[in-house]
């Protein structure tokens, strides 16, 4: 149920299967005779169980098709034990069948997209904030060519990092405040103005607003908007690009008081980058790690605040290459994103930042891991707390509760128990070559970093 909500949370399209007591019996008691479907349907965009054997293939082929259409979602069917056991006649096959996770895409609604238009026309601060449904409905080229040709600034989050690769001139990450702030017009692409974006207050009051989606918004947006446009995402974003004039806006001053704030910011980080102390500061370990990683390294987060630094500094260059628990934040996701990502992907580094905490969830999977042979470089961040509940717990009672773990415990042990690669490191320059010999062990692989339980993570979001 938890990956179910994170699903849901993140608009991943996802099918869950589900065995379930015997129809025949129901009502009789039998071996974990539970109806499952009242459980999960608050979680799932459908949630049912055939009536028959015959009803089964239609049912499932529902299920794919609503979980693929936007906002893509898990979707649930179980099976009772005798209907699959049974057998029924093959449906006809229609040929007119939509392939399964192809949803033909409708246009946004065109006198939206011209208001859109209009207003980036006039635009001379204009941004661009991307997310998730960007990555979900592959409008990461259509995007890089709509902020190239009218000259945007773009900032990302969740699924959409890697749309526009870091190092784009056009690409902003640590100018975010300042850029949302003093936009005149800002492009919300994909992604819904939640906690993540202070629920709307992360723009300037006269910011005006377009929202583009690849469909209509779960929640009423929480302040007006100027424009919205739901439809196909990449066709909404090429009828932008010529609507709006198909040339440079009157941006340059923009980008260039954005890429000096970006430049300050990035410049102010480098004392905490080249920090000496053992047991480490984690920015000086994302430090070591940029060392290690290619540029299509599939980097998955799993944690409290190691997992918010490395969302701060680990820079993505492709789609697809960040994964975190997004905003549903249920720890214990990585291992099982980090299985999926190195099977679909065996030939890249997928690389899963962990905190000690989030270890405490499903570490155990790592057998899973070596099971399957599936080679998983674990970097873990070991201050012996959960940093993001006792730090906050100390600045608001001046004390903290159960939030304490054994310090410098050995999780390399444990997974080295296990079948795979385990090293502790104590200094900083022991964490590249570590991180080179796990890559290299071809085992699942552990780099227990012990590091400094009293950096606090500089966190003023607003997360309610
Ligand atoms: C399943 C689940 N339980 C509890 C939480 C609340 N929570 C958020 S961060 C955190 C501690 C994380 O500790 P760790 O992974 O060591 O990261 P650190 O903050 O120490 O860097 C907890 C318990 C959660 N997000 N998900
Ligand atoms: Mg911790």
């Amino acid at each position: 149920m938890s990956a179910m909500a994170s699903a849901q949370a993140n608009h991943s399209p996802i099918v869950v299967l589900g065995g379930r007591a015997p129809a025949l019996r129901w009502g009789q008691g039998s071996l974990q005779e539970i109806d499952h479907v009242p459980f999960v349907r608050p979680l799932t965009k459908l949630a049912a169980t055939p009536e028959s054997t015959a009803e089964i293939p239609a049912l499932l082929e529902d299920a794919f098709a609503a979980a693929s259409a936007p906002h893509g979602g898990p979707a649930f069917v179980d099976f009772p034990l005798d209907y699959v056991f049974m057998e029924a006649a093959e449906p006809p096959q229609d040929e007119d069948d939509v392939p399964l996770g192809a949803p033909a895409e409708p246009a946004a609604d065109g006198s939206a997209v011209e208001r859109a238009a209009d207003l980036l026309r006039g635009a001379e601060r204009p941004v661009i904030m991307a997310g998730t449904d960007l990555y979900w409905g592959r409008g990461e080229q259509e995007l890089l060519a709509l902020a190239e040709t009218l000259r945007i600034p773009v900032f990302l989050n969740g699924l959409a990092r890697g749309c526009v690769p870091a190092d784009n001139e056009l690409f902003f990450s640590r100018a975010r405040s300042a850029g949302l702030k003093g936009a005149d017009v800002a492009l919300v692409v994909g992604v819904p103005m939640d906690f993540r974006l202070a629920f709307g207050a992360a723009f300037g009051e006269d910011t005006e607003i377009v929202v583009v989606d690849s469909a209509e918004p779960e929640r009423r947006h929480p302040r007006p908007v100027a424009a919205e446009c739901y439809g196909s995402i990449s066709r909404t974003l090429a009828e932008l690009r010529a609507g709006a004039g198909g040339a440079a806006l009157a941006s340059a001053g923009w980008i260039e008081e954005l890429r000096a704030a970006e430049t300050e910011r990035r410049d102010a980080e480098r004392a905490e980058f080249e920090d000496e102390r053992s047991p480490l500061h984690p920015m000086r370990l994302y430090a070591e790690l940029a060392r290690t990683l290619d540029r299509a390294a599939i980097v998955i987060g799993d944690g409290g605040d190691f997992v918010s630094y490395a969302g701060r500094v680990i820079d993505s260059y492709r789609p697809g290459c960040w994964l975190d628990p997004g905003p549903f934040g249920c720890l214990g996701t990585g291992p099982g994103y980090a299985l999926a990502a190195k099977l679909a992907r065996p030939e890249r580094q997928v690389v899963m930042m962990l905190g000690d905490g989030a270890f405490g969830f499903s570490g155990m999977e790592f057998d899973t891991l070596v099971r399957h042979g599936v080679n998983v470089v674990g970097v873990m961040g070991n201050n012996g707390i959960w940093a993001l509940e006792k730090h906050p717990m100390e600045f608001l009672y001046g004390y903290s509760v159960a939030a304490d773990l054994r310090p410098a415990t050995r999780y390399d042990e444990v997974v080295a128990a296990l079948g795979g690669h385990g090293e502790l490191v104590e200094r900083p320059q022991d964490v590249a070559p570590a991180v080179e010999r796990a890559f290299a062990s071809n085992v699942p692989a552990l780099v227990n970093v012990l590091t400094d339980p009293s950096v606090v993570y500089p966190r003023k979001s607003n997360l309610a």
